[in-house]
């Protein structure tokens, strides 16, 4: 498979947006894992980011703000086989949705989950969102909100998060070897992504994190797999770090650990015949 077999809709973001990076790694990944366009279910909110579910050549859902890991859980539950990516913005994920973000990391179904981090609300013309930096002016909080934003990764890592990554949108390679590396993962990868809003963030442009990110990778002795290491480089705000911060290669997705899901998990697999439904024998 070639990245343009995943190409559908032209995109209508603004001209230099993130987001346009951010799909390049989608479809190369995508390209490189040889997934079948039928096979993969990109699930996306409402929001600039959002436009990804008609973007992808694949199954998606278009679903409302805030909601997409709900609809994705249950597409990975009615067909387990299915590849399936959510893919949304910061205000969909760490503020309308943010319940379900922490839910779904606890859940840890395998799931892809990327979140297009511009610190701001694009589709609706640059309100403040949880990401934004305290001091960062807009129209509804001129001098900024004054609130501490909220960090993902520090808080995937709390909430039991087992693949917890982070991307810049204008490095393409390194997004697109993460982004498989999450697809690969049994479990509920997340993807936290940079990619700048040319038209309603000024003060997080690329050459702002640019100056600030550091790659993982070049850390000399940065284990992925240490607990331990990932959290104290999540609590540290002073650089924005980029790779893979963690991996737990030993926790169970909930498809494969859970007594309960193979009764349910492939319902679109199972013979269509009118049955009264016998507990005892669904959860035998
Ligand atoms: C339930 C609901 N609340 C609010 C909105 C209005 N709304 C649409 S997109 C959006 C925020 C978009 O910001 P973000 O999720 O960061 O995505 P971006 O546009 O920045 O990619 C809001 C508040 C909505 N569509 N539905
Ligand atoms: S408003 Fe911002 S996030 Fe939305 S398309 Fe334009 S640059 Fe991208
Ligand atoms: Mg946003």
């Amino acid at each position: 498979m070639k990245p343009s077999d995943y190409v559908k809709d032209k995109p209508v973001w603004c001209p230099g947006c993130g987001d346009f990076g951010v799909l390049r790694a989608v479809q190369q990944a995508f390209a490189d894992l040889n997934l079948k366009q039928e096979d993969i279910v990109v699930v996306s909110g409402i929001g600039c980011s959002g436009k990804f579910s008609s973007d992808v050549m694949s199954y998606g859902f278009h679903g409302i703000h805030g909601r997409l890991l709900p609809v994705a859980t249950g597409v990975k539950l009615a067909n387990s086989d299915l590849t399936v990516v959510g893919i949304g913005g910061d205000g969909d994920g760490y503020s309308i949705g943010m319940n379900h973000f922490i839910h779904a990391l606890r859940r840890n179904m395998n799931i892809t989950y990327i979140v297009l981090d511009n610190r701001v609300y694009g589709l609706t013309k640059g309100q403040t969102s949880p990401t934004s930096d305290m001091d960062f002016p807009t129209k509804m909080a001129p001098v900024g909100s004054g609130i501490e934003p909220v960090h993902p990764i520090s808080l995937a890592m709390a909430a039991g998060g087992s693949f917890v990554a982070q991307g810049f949108s204008s490095d393409v390679k390194e997004l697109t070897g993460i982004i498989k590396e999450g697809i690969q993962y049994d479990g509920f990868s997340f993807i936290n992504v940079f990619s700048p809003c040319v038209t309603f963030n000024h003060k997080n442009t690329y050459d702002w994190f640019r100056a600030h990110i550091v790659k993982l990778s070049s850390i000399e002795g940065y284990d992925p797999f240490s607990r331990a290491m990932a959290i104290e480089k999540a609590m540290d705000q002073t650089h924005l770090y980029t790779g893979l911060f963690y991996m737990d290669k030993n926790k169970k997705s909930y498809n494969t650990s859970s007594a309960y899901v193979p009764a349910v998990r492939s319902i679109a697999k199972q013979p269509l015949k009118k049955r009264d439904i016998d507990f005892k024998e669904v959860f035998s």
